[in-house]
Protein backbone atom coordinates (compact mmCIF):
# COMPACT_ATOMS: atom_id res chain seq x y z
CA UNK A 1 0.00 0.00 0.00
CA UNK A 2 2.59 2.61 0.84
CA UNK A 3 4.85 1.88 -2.03
CA UNK A 4 1.62 2.79 -4.43
CA UNK A 5 1.32 5.78 -2.78
CA UNK A 6 5.15 6.60 -3.14
CA UNK A 7 4.61 6.03 -6.47
CA UNK A 8 1.57 8.34 -7.64
CA UNK A 9 3.28 10.81 -5.46
CA UNK A 10 6.40 10.61 -7.60
CA UNK A 11 4.94 10.96 -10.93
CA UNK A 12 3.29 14.26 -9.77
CA UNK A 13 4.69 17.01 -11.82
CA UNK A 14 7.56 18.24 -11.81
CA UNK A 15 8.25 22.34 -10.86
CA UNK A 16 7.30 25.31 -12.86
CA UNK A 17 9.91 28.14 -12.40
CA UNK A 18 8.57 31.31 -10.45
CA UNK A 19 7.67 32.51 -13.75
CA UNK A 20 9.31 33.16 -16.85
CA UNK A 21 9.14 35.65 -19.73
CA UNK A 22 8.90 33.52 -22.80
CA UNK A 23 8.07 36.10 -25.42
CA UNK A 24 10.31 38.67 -25.98
CA UNK A 25 12.67 35.66 -25.43
CA UNK A 26 14.16 36.67 -22.18
CA UNK A 27 18.21 37.12 -21.23
CA UNK A 28 17.92 34.25 -19.26
CA UNK A 29 15.95 32.42 -16.37
CA UNK A 30 17.63 30.98 -12.87
CA UNK A 31 15.95 30.08 -10.12
CA UNK A 32 18.96 30.81 -8.06
CA UNK A 33 19.53 34.36 -9.38
CA UNK A 34 16.25 35.64 -10.04
CA UNK A 35 15.67 37.31 -7.00
CA UNK A 36 18.88 39.56 -8.38
CA UNK A 37 18.00 43.01 -9.70
CA UNK A 38 18.04 43.89 -12.09
CA UNK A 39 17.21 40.68 -14.40
CA UNK A 40 17.61 37.76 -12.20
CA UNK A 41 21.27 38.14 -12.77
CA UNK A 42 21.38 38.48 -16.64
CA UNK A 43 23.73 41.10 -17.07
CA UNK A 44 24.32 41.26 -20.29
CA UNK A 45 22.49 42.67 -23.24
CA UNK A 46 21.15 39.50 -25.48
CA UNK A 47 19.13 38.79 -28.69
CA UNK A 48 16.95 41.34 -29.69
CA UNK A 49 13.61 41.09 -30.69
CA UNK A 50 11.34 43.73 -32.21
CA UNK A 51 9.01 45.24 -30.27
CA UNK A 52 6.20 47.65 -31.28
CA UNK A 53 6.61 51.36 -30.31
CA UNK A 54 3.06 51.70 -29.38
CA UNK A 55 3.23 48.83 -27.23
CA UNK A 56 2.84 45.17 -27.14
CA UNK A 57 2.22 42.06 -25.25
CA UNK A 58 4.47 39.98 -22.93
CA UNK A 59 4.38 36.48 -23.08
CA UNK A 60 4.41 35.03 -19.61
CA UNK A 61 4.06 31.48 -17.37
CA UNK A 62 3.43 32.10 -13.91
CA UNK A 63 4.42 29.48 -11.32
CA UNK A 64 2.78 31.06 -7.80
CA UNK A 65 -0.88 30.71 -7.72
CA UNK A 66 -0.75 34.13 -7.07
CA UNK A 67 1.71 36.92 -8.10
CA UNK A 68 1.93 40.53 -8.36
CA UNK A 69 3.41 42.00 -11.35
CA UNK A 70 4.73 45.50 -12.81
CA UNK A 71 6.89 45.84 -15.89
CA UNK A 72 9.64 48.94 -16.49
CA UNK A 73 11.74 50.33 -19.22
CA UNK A 74 15.04 51.48 -19.87
CA UNK A 75 15.80 52.58 -22.98
CA UNK A 76 19.12 52.61 -24.45
CA UNK A 77 21.78 49.99 -26.38
CA UNK A 78 22.96 48.64 -22.46
CA UNK A 79 21.23 50.40 -19.87
CA UNK A 80 22.16 48.47 -16.94
CA UNK A 81 19.92 49.11 -13.92
CA UNK A 82 17.92 51.92 -15.50
CA UNK A 83 14.62 50.80 -15.45
CA UNK A 84 13.23 54.63 -15.00
CA UNK A 85 9.77 54.09 -16.72
CA UNK A 86 6.20 51.98 -15.58
CA UNK A 87 5.32 50.48 -19.03
CA UNK A 88 2.82 48.37 -16.56
CA UNK A 89 1.42 49.20 -13.11
CA UNK A 90 1.14 46.97 -10.51
CA UNK A 91 -1.44 44.29 -11.01
CA UNK A 92 -2.27 41.05 -9.59
CA UNK A 93 -2.43 37.72 -11.39
CA UNK A 94 -4.33 34.61 -10.16
CA UNK A 95 -3.91 31.63 -11.56
CA UNK A 96 -0.97 29.06 -13.57
CA UNK A 97 0.69 28.94 -16.55
CA UNK A 98 0.34 30.87 -19.98
CA UNK A 99 -0.60 34.16 -19.07
CA UNK A 100 -0.62 37.29 -21.69
CA UNK A 101 -0.31 40.94 -20.34
CA UNK A 102 -2.22 42.08 -23.45
CA UNK A 103 -0.22 45.56 -23.56
CA UNK A 104 2.32 47.82 -22.66
CA UNK A 105 2.25 51.45 -22.23
CA UNK A 106 5.19 52.95 -23.62
CA UNK A 107 6.43 56.61 -23.39
CA UNK A 108 5.97 58.22 -26.57
CA UNK A 109 8.56 60.47 -27.31
CA UNK A 110 10.78 57.53 -29.09
CA UNK A 111 11.51 56.46 -32.56
CA UNK A 112 11.83 53.59 -34.62
CA UNK A 113 14.73 51.71 -33.62
CA UNK A 114 15.11 52.93 -30.68
CA UNK A 115 17.16 49.95 -28.59
CA UNK A 116 15.46 49.35 -25.13
CA UNK A 117 15.20 46.69 -22.41
CA UNK A 118 12.01 45.28 -20.65
CA UNK A 119 11.92 44.06 -17.46
CA UNK A 120 8.95 42.13 -15.42
CA UNK A 121 9.51 42.49 -11.99
CA UNK A 122 6.73 39.72 -9.57
CA UNK A 123 6.52 39.46 -5.55
CA UNK A 124 9.83 37.17 -4.53
CA UNK A 125 8.30 34.34 -1.69
CA UNK A 126 9.22 36.06 1.34
CA UNK A 127 9.69 39.71 0.08
CA UNK A 128 11.93 41.25 -2.32
CA UNK A 129 11.36 40.65 -6.14
CA UNK A 130 12.22 37.95 -9.30
CA UNK A 131 13.27 39.74 -12.41
CA UNK A 132 13.49 38.76 -15.58
CA UNK A 133 14.47 40.96 -18.86
CA UNK A 134 13.92 40.60 -22.60
CA UNK A 135 16.41 43.08 -25.23
CA UNK A 136 14.44 44.53 -27.55
CA UNK A 137 14.25 47.08 -30.61
CA UNK A 138 11.24 49.12 -30.56
CA UNK A 139 9.56 49.53 -33.88
CA UNK A 140 6.85 51.46 -35.82
CA UNK A 141 4.97 48.67 -37.50
CA UNK A 142 5.92 44.86 -36.52
CA UNK A 143 3.26 42.27 -36.76
CA UNK A 144 3.04 40.74 -33.62
CA UNK A 145 0.76 37.13 -34.34
CA UNK A 146 -0.96 37.40 -31.06
CA UNK A 147 -2.07 33.77 -31.69
CA UNK A 148 1.85 32.56 -31.17
CA UNK A 149 2.62 35.45 -28.59
CA UNK A 150 -0.60 36.06 -26.13
CA UNK A 151 -1.91 32.79 -24.51
CA UNK A 152 -3.73 33.01 -21.47
CA UNK A 153 -3.90 29.25 -19.55
CA UNK A 154 -7.98 28.18 -18.55
CA UNK A 155 -8.71 29.89 -15.13
CA UNK A 156 -5.50 32.89 -15.55
CA UNK A 157 -6.69 36.43 -15.13
CA UNK A 158 -5.79 39.96 -13.43
CA UNK A 159 -7.70 39.83 -10.27
CA UNK A 160 -6.43 43.31 -9.47
CA UNK A 161 -5.00 46.27 -10.93
CA UNK A 162 -3.16 49.70 -10.61
CA UNK A 163 -1.77 49.25 -7.32
CA UNK A 164 0.43 51.49 -5.98
CA UNK A 165 4.24 50.34 -5.31
CA UNK A 166 6.43 47.65 -7.10
CA UNK A 167 6.22 44.10 -6.79
CA UNK A 168 9.74 44.01 -4.47
CA UNK A 169 7.96 45.89 -2.09
CA UNK A 170 9.83 49.58 -2.28
CA UNK A 171 7.76 52.23 -2.94
CA UNK A 172 9.64 54.42 -5.33
CA UNK A 173 8.64 53.57 -9.04
CA UNK A 174 12.08 54.57 -10.24
CA UNK A 175 14.29 52.27 -8.34
CA UNK A 176 13.25 48.78 -7.59
CA UNK A 177 16.23 47.37 -5.19
CA UNK A 178 14.51 44.61 -3.93
CA UNK A 179 15.21 45.99 -0.35
CA UNK A 180 11.32 45.08 0.64
CA UNK A 181 11.18 46.99 4.01
CA UNK A 182 8.45 50.19 2.69
CA UNK A 183 5.02 49.94 1.32
CA UNK A 184 4.54 46.63 0.74
CA UNK A 185 2.05 45.22 -1.26
CA UNK A 186 -1.02 44.53 -0.49
CA UNK A 187 -1.29 41.09 -1.54
CA UNK A 188 1.60 38.31 -0.74
CA UNK A 189 1.39 34.73 -1.77
CA UNK A 190 4.05 34.16 1.02
CA UNK A 191 3.78 30.34 1.81
CA UNK A 192 1.15 29.79 -0.38
CA UNK A 193 3.40 29.68 -3.56
CA UNK A 194 5.03 26.66 -5.08
CA UNK A 195 2.29 24.13 -4.12
CA UNK A 196 3.83 22.25 -7.12
CA UNK A 197 7.27 22.35 -6.32
CA UNK A 198 6.02 20.86 -2.52
CA UNK A 199 4.39 17.93 -4.05
CA UNK A 200 7.41 16.80 -6.26
CA UNK A 201 9.99 16.97 -3.22
CA UNK A 202 7.31 15.09 -1.71
CA UNK A 203 7.58 12.73 -4.24
CA UNK A 204 11.47 12.86 -4.31
CA UNK A 205 11.53 12.18 -0.54
CA UNK A 206 9.28 9.55 -1.37
CA UNK A 207 11.45 7.75 -3.77
CA UNK A 208 14.03 7.94 -1.19
CA UNK A 209 12.54 6.61 1.14
CA UNK A 210 11.36 3.57 -0.92
CA UNK A 211 14.91 2.77 -1.82
CA UNK A 212 15.24 2.69 1.79
CA UNK A 213 12.94 -0.30 2.32
CU1 LIG B 1 8.74 30.79 -6.81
Amino acid sequence: MLSNTIIALSLLPVSLAHFTLDWPKSRGASETTAENFPCGGYNDVGQRTDFPLSGGPLQLKMGHDQTNVAVYLAVGSNPGSSFNTVVRQQFVVTGLGDFCIGQTNMPGNLSDGTQATIQVVSNAHGGGGLYQCTDVTLRSGPIIDKSNHCINNTNIAISQENLSGNPNGTSSGTSPSGSGTAAAPSSKPGAAAHVKVASWALGLVGIVGFAVL
